[in-house]
């Protein structure tokens, strides 16, 4: 059997974890044949729920979990972890602006990172959820100073996969046949879902789909409010496809992307595309062998490049908002 990993969650009393933790246990993540060590994280208010989630955790007797903490402090939970999920934030209460969300979600994540820097394995692979996903990505990334920043990255994939989904909806094709979808730029309203190089089992998508107005005008608006969406049906935000997209992200960077498909991240940008370093940015990448390469070689439209731009322009003033805590 293998030696146990270990995976530190943060805002483990909170929705999404209710539902990652129990798939991270039984295997969802690393395979039937992988040990499990859990650290959970939260902040005091929820230690109580902590402490029923590992009661849960016990009852289901999960082979493969082989120990598991909570905790409050970040370096306690981060200790020697090689997966970090950062989920935890503060949500945004009323009057509050978007500057003080910012800057509140920054402090939380400056600390996580820099805590990440200094107990966690130096091949720590980190996913920040946790809104705003992107730019709390960079932050932390930014005060990991020990670490590579490509150890890090922000979720995109939730947004990835409701764009297969609804663009398989309309063409009456399983998800299973598409390929090479692509999610620019931020975990936000100004995201570009971008269909122009998606394959339907191998043939590009233009060949099938004859109705390109759809693409403008119900797809692209559909992908972006489709968290407002969820949260008017359910009257709480995604959680179990949240929890599922973050598995994902992560079992596809550790164990790799299909042959011929790619996936879209959050990672901190290099300059492809005109989109300027250092942003924390989503974009196609291709994982092997534990690292994700940027797809490169792209033919952008004059429109997508325009789209790129405009979501790129949210990120750096978020970045903007946020440069106190990026010295
Ligand atoms: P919940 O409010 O259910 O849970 C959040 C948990 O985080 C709570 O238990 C809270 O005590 C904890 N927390 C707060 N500050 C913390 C800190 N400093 N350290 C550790 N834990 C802390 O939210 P949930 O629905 O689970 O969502 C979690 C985050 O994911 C939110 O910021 C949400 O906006 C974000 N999302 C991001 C998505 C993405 O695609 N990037 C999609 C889903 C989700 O909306």
């Amino acid at each position: 059997m293998k030696k146990p990993l270990r995976i530190a969650i943060t805002g483990a009393g909170g929705q999404i974890c209710y539902s990652l933790l129990f798939r991270v246990a039984c295997g969802d993540l690393l395979g039937p044949d992988q040990p499990v060590i859990l650290h959970l994280l939260d902040i005091p208010a929820a230690e109580q729920v902590m402490k029923g989630v590992l009661m849960e955790l016990e009852d289901c007797a999960f082979p493969l979990l082989r120990d598991m903490s909570a905790s409050t402090n970040p370096k306690a939970a981060f200790r020697d972890c090689d997966i970090a999920f950062l989920i935890g934030s503060r949500p945004r209460s009323k009057g509050m602006e978007r500057r003080d969300l910012l800057e509140i979600n920054g402090g939380i994540f400056k600390a996580q990172g820099q805590a990440l820097s200094e107990v966690a394995q130096r091949t720590v692979k980190v996913l920040v959820v946790g809104n705003p996903a992107n730019t709390n990505g960079l932050i932390a990334c930014h005060h990991a100073r020990e670490l590579d920043p490509r150890n890090f990255s922000s979720m995109m994939r939730l947004d990835h996969n409701r764009a297969l989904t609804q663009l398989a909806l309309k063409i009456g094709h399983p998800v299973h046949d598409l390929q090479r979808m692509t999610v620019w730029g931020n975990h936000s309203t100004t995201q570009f879902p971008d269909v122009s190089q998606v394959l339907v089992n191998g043939s590009p998508l233009t060949t099938i789909l004859q109705d390109p107005q759809w693409v403008e005008q119900i797809f692209i608006p559909t992908i972006q409010k489709r968290g407002a969406a969820v949260i008017e049906a359910r009257g709480l935000s995604s959680a179990a496809s949240a929890a599922n997209a973050a598995l994902s992200h992560m079992r596809d960077w550790i164990r790799g992307t299909p042959a011929g498909d790619w996936v879209t991240m959050g990672v901190p940008s290099d300059g492809s595309y005109g989109i300027p370093e250092g942003l924390m940015c989503g974009m196609p990448v291709t994982c092997q062998e534990g690292h994700y390469e940027i797809v490169q070689g792209i033919e952008l439209s004059p429109q997508s490049r325009s789209l790129i731009q405009q979501t790129c322009q949210e990120l750096s003033s978020e970045k903007e908002a946020v440069a106190m805590l990026l010295d």
